[in-house]
């Protein structure tokens, strides 16, 4: 079933074109409302009239987070404050947070692209959902909340935390769709494991899972705790926030909405664009945005574009799952590690709990790579032999999979940190200390 069958079947050429003239008008846009970007087109020597083709775009400079630290907190605003209806911002962990504005536009036009995936995953208007994002100035609280609205389902604005009411909330009231985060996805099954709600107390059928990296195993995981199907979204603030793809009902990748925005595959470093298919930083040009939009907005994230129709009849791209952020990749002893690339070596395993943490150090000038894993039996801890083999089986696969040694702590049930919004895996020592 679609949301907008017209557009999401455009055939591939007229969607194009589409994207095209929406590039071309908001590049002008863009130079004639934000003096950042009419600097930014001058600074190349570019004009608006030279952009006829996607070719020539790739010549503007990328626009990066620093941009919207710089003209915080209204300098990228392409229209009067009097026109906008909303504001949003990410929390950024250092320094001031990027906040984001929204015309009325720009509302209706987030809410259908989120009404969009949660339909093309299964989600219909006699759904209750609940959702379980921290409601706030985060995006995938309103973003969600709104999409679910509009395709007319009945929305339980639960926000994040307070886990066992959330179990008992989706219980009495017939919840039919959860919307959280992987993590506190996996959070709340573990819960209804541990005061004993099975799957079919429930009237759970569908999972909405994003705002961070998960992995196809941590999705069968999840499936297999809540006894649901999930889907896989993703978006992110700067560019309007959840929306932006999301998978359907195949999931086979997640489909952009690419009539309201462009995304280029480049090599991270060099900033090269990459042919379709391979993996590479993406690049997200918002072509419909009034009240802020972004052109060639680095994302920091990871992933591949396949522009292949799609059995469900969708034409429009879908993007691979998330390997990891740019700035997440670890550099062991000059190897690269994702960190999703760990967690999908542990989801698959028996006797391993869902929560992990890694801890990385440099000790006498090698770098170390740790990871501290729950055991789901903690009567195993006294049994030397058997906890031996699950390590040892454990160090093997991820030998395997990372091409690096890795020591590996096991650790009791349930004892390592949980998360109600996006998770925290990684303890970086060597930035702590400086070293
Ligand atoms: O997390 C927007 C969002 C909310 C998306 C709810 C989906 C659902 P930010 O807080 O600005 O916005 O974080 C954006 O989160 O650049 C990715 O690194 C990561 N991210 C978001 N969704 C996914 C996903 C929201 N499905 C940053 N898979 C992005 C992997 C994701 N990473």
């Amino acid at each position: 079933m679609f949301f907008q069958k017209e557009i999401e079947t455009l055939q591939r050429s007229k969607l194009e074109q589409l994207q095209l003239e929406r590039l071309k008008k908001i590049v002008a846009y863009c130079y004639d409302n934000v003096p950042f970007y009419t600097k930014k087109f001058d600074s190349v020597g570019l004009k608006p009239s030279h952009i006829t083709s996607f070719k020539e775009f790739r010549n503007l400079p990328p626009t990066t987070k620093d941009d919207f630290r710089d003209n915080y907190p209204y300098g990228l605003l392409a229209v009067p404050m009097q026109k906008i209806v909303r504001l949003h911002a990410s929390s950024g962990t250092t320094g001031k947070p990027v906040v984001v504005c929204y015309t009325k536009g720009d509302l209706d036009i987030w809410s259908d692209a989120v009404a969009r995936f949660i339909v093309s995953s299964g989600g219909r208007s006699s759904d209750i959902v609940q959702n379980a994002f921290g409601y706030g100035l985060f995006t995938g609280a309103l973003g969600l909340h709104t999409g679910w609205e509009k395709i007319g389902a009945a929305v339980i604005p639960a926000s994040a935390g307070n886990t066992e009411r959330q179990i008992m909330l989706m219980r009495d009231l017939k919840v039919t769709a959860l919307v959280a985060t992987p993590s506190y996805g996996l959070y709340i099954g573990e819960t209804m494991r541990e005061i004993g709600v099975k799957p079919s107390d429930l009237s759970l059928r569908l999972g909405f899972f994003g705002a961070e990296a998960s992995t196809k195993e941590t999705h069968a995981q999840l499936s297999a705790l809540l006894g649901i199907r999930t889907n896989d979204n993703y978006g992110l603030t700067e560019v309007m926030g959840p929306g932006v793809a999301g998978e359907c009902e195949l999931k086979c990748g997640m489909h952009i909405a690419e009539d309201h925005f462009y995304a280029e595959i480049v090599d991270g470093e060099t900033l090269k664009p990459l042919p379709d298919g391979d993996e590479g930083e993406m690049l997200i040009t918002t072509l419909t945005k009034e009240g802020m939009p972004v052109l060639r907005y680095r994302t920091k994230d990871i992933t591949r574009l396949n522009r292949d129709p799609c059995a469900c009849g969708r034409t429009h791209a879908r993007m691979n799952r998330v390997v990891g952020r740019t700035d997440d990749m670890l550099i062991i002893r000059g190897v690269n590690v994702f960190p999703s690339q760990i967690e999908s070596v542990l989801m698959e395993m028996d006797g391993v709990g869902n929560s992990y943490e890694i801890i990385v150090d440099r000790v006498k000038h090698a770098d170390t790579l740790e990871v501290l894993i729950e055991i789901t039996d903690g009567s195993l801890l006294n049994e030397y032999a058997a906890l031996e083999a699950l390590r040892s089986k454990i160090r093997r696969r991820l030998r395997e999979v990372l091409q690096l040694d890795v020591k590996v702590r096991l650790v009791e049930p349930m004892s390592i940190k949980r998360y109600e919004g996006k998770a925290k895996r990684v303890r970086d020592l060597r930035k702590d200390a400086g070293k």
